[in-house]
């Protein structure tokens, strides 16, 4: 039975790769932070199969030790500090985790390990936030990099790590170049889930506006099951390499408030919406669109959920979560 490690188990990434995994006969392990982790029953009720071990990206010794009981064939390092906005308030936060975690958790697989690297291989949750101030469209692998946040600029010196391990020592080490994916599983502070909680909250009455920031920004958006498939086909390659995984298509913020408010019989969603200055950010990305053609020549892949299928998956999830939390039965769609 082959044995995974995962960090950001309770993230949105963590939860869709545990239950792959753990349907393609993984023993799966988790790693968990914090000394009472609110998310731990969330996470055990939806992988109940899966080991979760005590650790933290910032504290080298607890990855050691991960990953000595776990002894795991593959690693997926998908913990971070994965707000974009919030990257600037707590940027130095965000360098120990998303960048300097990075290093603890290869240094980590090096010392447990050893001579023996060749049993483990290694993913990095890198980002298209390295692309930043994009330099052609669409984005592939060999775009160069232009990160515009502190979570961008960690993101790429984890993802040069990465490469570099994988030059210096042989890991088996791949860089997954993923561009924004989404899903009912999504925090409530990235775009696409504030838009499908307010829609729904909006359609039962619950509340009557959401305050957005840039509303022309324009983004990849896949969905977030199909995209931890990619990482796992990344590390059943004969070769280790990294892959940019996106759909290909970019819509901005008003097309998203356009296909979440058509959902809930809403044309003009004008007086829903208020563009607050709070919202923007120092510097942002403007236009993100990936070119996945090497991820679907060499790993099979492709996107199965398109834009407007993924926005309404959101918008009837929360509905339907909404509407159980406030004790009401949702008029029909
Ligand atoms: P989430 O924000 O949903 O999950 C982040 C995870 O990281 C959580 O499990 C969180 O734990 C964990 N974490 C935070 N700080 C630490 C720490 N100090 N030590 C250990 N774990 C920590 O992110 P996603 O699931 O959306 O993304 C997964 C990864 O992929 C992230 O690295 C993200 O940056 C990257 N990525 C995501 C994309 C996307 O569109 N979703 C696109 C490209 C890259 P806790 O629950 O305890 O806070
Ligand atoms: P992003 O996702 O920064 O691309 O990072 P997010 O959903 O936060 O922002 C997308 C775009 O929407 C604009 N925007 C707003 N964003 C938020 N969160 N809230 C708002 O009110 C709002 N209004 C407009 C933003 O300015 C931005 O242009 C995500 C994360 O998952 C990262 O971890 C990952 O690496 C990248 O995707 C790829």
């Amino acid at each position: 039975m082959p044995r995974a490690l995962i960090t950001g188990i309770t993230g949105q990434d963590g939860l869709y790769l545990g239950e792959l995994l753990s349907s393609r006969g993984y023993e799966v392990f988790g790693l968990v932070r914090g000394q009472s982790n609110p998310k731990v029953p969330m996470v055990e009720r939806i992988l109940p199969g899966v080991e979760l071990l005590e650790g933290d990206l910032t504290d080298l010794p607890s990855l050691i030790g991960a990953l000595e009981v776990s002894q795991p064939d593959e690693v997926y390092n998908l913990g971070a500090v994965s707000f974009v906005g919030v990257s600037w308030k707590q940027a130095e936060l965000t360098g120990e985790t998303t960048g300097m975690g990075v290093l603890r958790i290869l240094e980590a697989i090096r010392i447990v390990y050893g001579d023996d690297l060749s049993r483990v291989r290694f993913y990095q949750a890198s980002s298209s936030e390295m692309f930043g101030k994009v330099r052609e469209t669409p984005q592939r692998e060999t775009t160069p990099f232009h990160p515009r946040s502190p979570y961008g600029v960690a993101k790429t010196f984890g993802h040069y790590l990465t490469v570099n391990y994988r030059e210096s020592y042989g890991l088996f080490a791949c860089s997954g170049l993923l561009f924004n994916h989404e899903s009912p599983r999504r925090g409530p502070e990235f775009v696409t889930r504030k838009v499908s909680r307010a829609v729904a909250r909006i359609y039962l009455g619950l509340q009557d506006s959401v305050t957005l920031g840039n509303l022309d920004a324009r983004r990849d958006w896949g969905f977030a099951g199909d995209y931890v498939d990619a990482m796992w086909r990344m590390l059943q390659q004969d070769e280790p390499d990294d892959y940019v995984v996106a759909t290909g298509e970019t819509h901005s913020i008003r097309e998203l408030l356009d296909v979440a408010f058509a959902r809930i019989g809403v044309s003009d969603w004008s007086k829903h919406v208020v563009s607050d200055p709070r919202f923007f950010r120092p510097a942002e990305v403007d236009i993100l669109v990936g070119d996945a053609s090497k991820a679907r020549e060499k790993l099979g892949w492709k996107p199965t959920v398109g834009f407007k299928e993924l926005v309404e998956m959101m918008v009837d999830a929360d509905i339907k979560a909404e509407a159980e939390a406030a004790g009401l039965t949702p008029p029909k769609l």
